[in-house]
């Protein structure tokens, strides 16, 4: 089970993504998705330049003797791009290891604790008519739990919110990272930020989605980081009588502490941890018990060897998952979470933001989405093939999500 080849492939159908394809001298070909959106080259060298040399010539077989060696054995641990490098080594070679086992990933991580995993998709309008609409046409499409954001009076663009929603339809434009040319430099778009509005605005737009549809479709929420702790607090209290599933990135997520006095005032669930990388992240959030739901993605926190580690500690203290899943986790990434998904005790819930056409063509997956459930197939490995010819048709694009200020132009955090 020797490492012969391991190349690293970056293509843009739709939007980029970074893979990497680790192949044995028999044959055997895995998959890692190492995209980090918006710094995907930063990863790309990182694998080609330091990473892909190491492995060449090593046994795939040693997955966490690899995983280590990459990790304690450069000296300079975690950060986004590091993680992702290692996540990608460390998803292929799982990918590897169960099709030597002829077995789907998950009976290899103990095997499935239930039939398939709870997604939730994501409902947006302009504002409240039109994500009523769009929460409609995410019932008919099977969805059992929905994410809602909508427009703000007084701002003009949202992320998360899509321009335009013709029937209600699904969209793959709402949560862009895009580009744009400025005096011939690439520049980010900047979106104008008022928190105060927001925190107005919000209660209403459940209020209406509650009335409309009843007590019992689980809602969630994503605030992108945007508040204080103080502000957190109060709009989570405001919300406890819709009974949210979640309310997602309250607060900036490095500060461990805010979510502690978050807690003191609400019981309103709350996820964290899409933008971290390692467990070391949550030893405060895990411990204090300060969130219910982790939020990381198998892609940017070290792989399938290191999640299923960090979501072992969460089960410890009751707290269950909630990977994150938005079309920047490359339909690789989301097969490893999905295999997860499948067999860990503690699983939550998992987001689901379905991949483009486009994408869907370079990338061939067995996993499928039915009456709200998403099902890795049993094919062996993680069972997602990538067309390295179609993904030569679509050659990187340079793009970036845009940024935050307020009206005085004071950067904000999202
Ligand atoms: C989510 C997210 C994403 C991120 C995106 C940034 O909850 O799905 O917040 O959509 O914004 O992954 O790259
Ligand atoms: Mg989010």
């Amino acid at each position: 089970m020797r490492i012969k080849s391991a190349e690293v492939n970056v293509t843009s159908p739709g939007r980029n993504f970074v893979t990497l394809r680790i192949t044995t001298e028999d044959g055997v070909t895995g998959l890692g998705d190492a995209t980090l959106n918006g710094r995907e080259l930063a990863v790309r060298a990182y694998l080609d330049d330091h990473v892909v040399p190491l492995l060449l010539g090593e046994d795939a077989a040693r997955i966490e003797d690899t995983w280590q060696y990459l990790y304690r054995g450069a000296y300079w641990r975690r950060g986004p791009v590091t993680m992702a490098a290692i996540a990608a080594v460390d998803t292929a070679l799982w990918d590897i290891k169960a099709q030597y086992a002829g077995m789907p990933l998950y009976q290899l991580l103990g095997g499935a604790c239930r039939t398939g995993a709870l997604a939730y998709g994501h409902a947006s309008g302009r504002d409240v008519p039109e994500l009523l609409d769009s929460v409609r046409a995410h019932l008919a499409l099977g969805y059992r739990a929905i994410r809602i954001q909508t427009g703000i009076p007084g701002l003009d663009s949202v992320y998360g919110v899509a321009a335009s929603s013709p029937g209600g339809g699904e969209r793959y434009d709402y949560e862009p990272a895009r580009r744009v040319t400025g005096g011939g430099r690439l520049r980010p778009t900047v979106e104008i930020w008022d928190t105060r509005a927001y925190m107005r605005h919000v209660p209403a737009v459940f209020e209406a989605v509650r009335s409309e549809f009843g007590p019992e479709l689980p809602l969630l929420h994503d605030a992108h980081h945007r508040m204080t702790p103080i502000q957190a607090a109060r709009l989570s209290r405001d919300l406890e009588p819709y009974d949210l599933f979640w309310l997602e990135d309250a607060t900036p997520a490095e500060d461990q502490e805010a979510l502690r006095l978050i807690r003191h005032h609400t019981t309103t669930p709350l996820a964290i941890g899409e933008v971290f990388n390692s467990v070391h992240d949550y030893t405060t959030l895990l411990s204090g018990r300060l969130i219910d739901y982790v939020r990381s993605a198998v892609t940017h926190t070290g792989g399938v060897t290191a999640m299923k580690k960090l979501l072992d500690l969460a089960a410890v203290y009751g707290i269950r998952s909630g990977m994150h899943g938005p079309t920047d986790i490359s339909p690789v990434g989301m097969a490893a979470a999905l295999h997860l998904d499948l067999a860990v005790h503690n699983f939550g819930i998992q987001e689901y933001m379905r991949h483009s056409p486009q994408t869907l063509d370079v990338f061939r997956t067995s996993y499928r989405f039915e009456d709200g459930l998403l099902h890795p197939s049993d094919t062996p490995g993680l069972g997602v093939d990538l067309d390295t010819e179609a993904a030569a048709h679509f050659p990187y694009q340079q793009a970036y999500l845009p940024v935050n200020r307020l009206s005085d132009g004071t950067v904000h955090d999202w």
